[in-house]
């Protein structure tokens, strides 16, 4: 069916995006069969870290004495101080009145008691299907650290995520501090020498093939400053060089890059305290150039450096650009960065993703980014129809499901999952 005016236009573009069935390709939820591990309810999601670091601002309360609260606490000081005292118009907060909003709740209310009755009475599994029926996402791709305590137990006794939920390697802790990382290699029985040696690259490379047979990831992990440079004579330099790239192309499972965190400039906020730089985008340049066979995944932290990415994108066909990650998941600037990313890439990008790390936040995080993937989208269509392009509805099905979906389960291989809506 052809488009024929603007008004259609709005209507198809809006239906389409909102049924169009999401991969949410970075989330910090897990399967409930994981337990506790996976974050739900309304403490946790006034309890979030973008919301600690906004209260802090506010409320004059020392930070050991904030974290000494219970998570009720907290939650109450967080919904009193910027929910009641103030306005909550940032994205955040904004966040949690759209989240509790499509959970059926009245706000006009600000009965917080009542909230938490209504949501926390559930259980998790029943939680993530509603959510998940809400949100629109069908599948969910984790971050899984096999550094963490108590994920990895998890995974040491059998369990296995249920099939809508799939596996990231994080790697953070291996290519950042792997000073610390080694001796919990000695003891996990990867005999990694003090030195780096072909003897210890091999010894990590069996570390990850371990995990990888484990998880099934679908992608590597790791989040870096912004002054990450390679190639680069340090563990972190010699680990890229030795052992991801060689397993990442062997593999071919993808390594993603989320290049832009300064972490804990106030390390007293935890989570909360962490900042972003702009980085030289010369390692990125010089990855993609010398390794056109292995398949990186990258998001940036700093808006300066998203235009760069994005013309970077245009060279390198092994680079899969994705969200607006964290301090740019903002409307303003996912705006403003899909728009350029569209404009210089057209639909081959994965335009989102949520970062939850509270399941119920998938409603507020994909409806907000969903109403602008739509503006932007009916604006861009109508660009070329003004021309006397025609374009159909199938053909606007298609594109928002490649957006939403396919081009990440491309990316990483899997056509099996590639899926367009009737
Ligand atoms: O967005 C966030 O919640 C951050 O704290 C990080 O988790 C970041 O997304 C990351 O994956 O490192
Ligand atoms: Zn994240």
């Amino acid at each position: 069916m052809t488009i024929a005016n603007k008004q259609e236009l709005e209507a198809v573009v809006r239906d389409v995006v909102a049924k169009q069935k999401i991969t949410d390709m970075h989330t910090h939820l897990y399967s409930p069969n994981f337990g506790d591990i996976l974050l739900w309810g309304v403490d946790e999601l006034l309890t979030y870290h973008y919301l600690v670091a906004e209260v802090m601002r506010f409320s004059d309360i020392p930070i050991d004495d904030f974290w000494a609260l219970s998570k009720s606490e907290q939650a109450d000081l967080i919904w009193k101080e910027l929910f009641i005292k103030h306005s909550p118009v940032s994205e955040a907060c904004r966040g949690v009145l759209t989240t509790l909003q499509g959970l059926g709740l009245d706000l006009s209310t600000r009965d917080l008691a009542q909230y938490r009755e209504a949501i926390d009475s559930g259980d998790s599994f029943a939680q993530v299907k509603r959510v998940m029926e809400l949100s629109s996402v069908d599948h969910i791709v984790m971050t899984n650290d096999p550094f963490d305590d108590r994920e990895r137990k998890i995974w040491l006794d059998g369990t296995r995520p249920d099939e809508r939920f799939h596996a990231a390697l994080r790697i953070d802790p291996l290519l950042n501090d792997y000073a610390n990382s080694k001796q919990l290699l000695r003891e996990w029985g990867y005999a990694v020498g003090e030195q780096w040696s072909d003897g210890s690259a091999q010894e990590v490379k069996r570390f990850l093939k371990d995990w990888i047979e484990r998880m099934k990831p679908l992608y590597m992990a790791v989040s870096l400053p912004p002054s990450f440079a390679y190639p680069e004579e340090s563990d972190r330099g010699r680990i890229i060089r030795d052992c991801i790239l060689p397993l990442s192309k062997e593999t071919g499972i993808p390594f993603a890059l989320m290049i832009g965190v300064k972490k804990r400039v106030n390390p007293g906020l935890g989570d909360a305290g962490d900042y972003l730089g702009k980085a030289d985008m010369d390692a990125l340049e010089y990855l993609l150039a010398q390794h056109p066979e292995n398949k990186f995944i990258v998001t940036m932290l700093s808006r300066e450096n998203q235009h760069e990415l994005a013309v970077l994108g245009r060279k390198f066909r092994n680079l899969m650009i994705f969200g607006c990650w964290w301090f740019m998941n903002n409307p303003i600037i996912i705006n403003e960065m899909t728009r350029m990313r569209l404009e210089l890439l057209g639909l081959s990008v994965v335009p989102q993703h949520s970062d939850a790390r509270v399941l119920d936040q998938l409603v507020y995080k994909w409806k907000h980014s969903k109403e602008i993937i739509s503006d932007i989208l009916i604006d861009k269509y109508n660009d070329i129809m003004r021309t006397g392009w025609q374009v159909t509805a199938e053909e606007i099905r298609r594109d928002t499901a490649d957006l939403l979906r396919n081009n990440f389960w491309r990316f990483v291989g899997r056509e099996d999952m590639v899926e367009y809506e009737e």
